[in-house]
């Protein structure tokens, strides 16, 4: 008597594919795309949670977490500054205090603990899947263009792959130092991207959090992207600021899908 029920393989393949086209026609139209699954985009995705919202995070990486996984240089290790090692009580991850205000954590435990905890808030993930472009209407931002991401590695002969949309009431963009979808709106010269400035841990944070928000309408910045977009200082290997980023990010969505239909 074998241990595992008896499955055709075909059966396998529809599941996953029955499965994957089903999720795509239904977040074909999300309430908020959040582009980049990092430590800002995942806390985005968090506070997004419960109720009927669509939330969908499309990341160009074959996994999230984007710089969380590893923290600072190879060493598995994270570093917070107080207050966000709030963060870490809730998700249930330890972490060590090194000095007054400032606590290490091990990054795997941290960065599985943060994806599963959107996960279970109903996030839904879009893999190898990344940002070309936006839907730009009426002076909104109105979804992404997205496409598989080895298609930007390949020669455009063998590879003249078109993108495909997906319609957001709001996109965040959550894509790290690239401020990826901001810079769509740069190239066609709606808003200015100032570039990031050196580093300089006690001006940035507290900066990056206090501009996070909508740079344009129906398009938030959060993480790194904030610093990107305005010119502020970056933080090197402490992640803080990702997180309450992240959260407020999440917090001024909610608010702004209340406020309005914004199709
Ligand atoms: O880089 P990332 O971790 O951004 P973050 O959330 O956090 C920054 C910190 O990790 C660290 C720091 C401060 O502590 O300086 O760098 O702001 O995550 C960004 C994610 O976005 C994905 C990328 O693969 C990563 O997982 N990404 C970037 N560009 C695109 C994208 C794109 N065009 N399309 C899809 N995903």
């Amino acid at each position: 008597m074998p241990l595992f029920h008896p499955v055709d393989e075909k059966d396998i393949t529809r599941a996953i594919a029955g499965s994957f086209l089903r999720q795509l026609g239904e977040y074909a139209e999300s309430d908020v795309v959040i582009v980049g699954g990092g430590p800002s985009g995942l806390m985005a995705g968090r506070e997004l949670s419960g109720g009927d919202l669509k939330v969908l995070i499309v990341e160009r990486n074959n996994y999230p977490g984007g710089g969380f996984w590893i923290g600072g240089y190879f060493m598995n290790k994270l570093t917070l500054r107080s207050p966000a090692q709030e963060v870490l009580d809730e998700l249930g991850v330890p972490y060590e205090k090194y000095t007054d205000g400032l606590y290490v954590a091990d990054a795997p435990h941290a960065c599985s603990k943060l994806i599963a905890s959107a996960c279970d808030a109903g996030v839904k993930f879009m893999s190898l899947t990344q940002l070309e472009d936006i839907v730009l209407r009426e002076g909104k931002v109105g979804g992404v263009v997205v496409n598989w991401s080895p298609i930007a590695h390949l020669p455009r002969e063998i590879a003249a792959l078109d993108p495909v949309p997906l319609e957001a009431k709001l996109v965040i963009d959550a894509t790290g130092h690239d401020a990826s979808v901001a810079r769509k709106l740069s190239e066609r010269g709606i808003i200015e991207i100032a570039g990031e400035g050196a580093m300089w841990v006690n001006a940035s944070e507290d900066a990056v959090v206090e501009r996070t928000g909508e740079v344009y309408p129906g398009l938030i910045v959060c993480g790194m992207a904030v610093a990107s977009v305005y010119g502020l200082p970056r933080m090197g290997p402490t992640f803080g600021a990702m997180l309450l980023s992240g959260r407020r990010a999440g917090e001024l969505a909610l608010e702004l899908l209340q406020k309005a239909p914004l199709i």
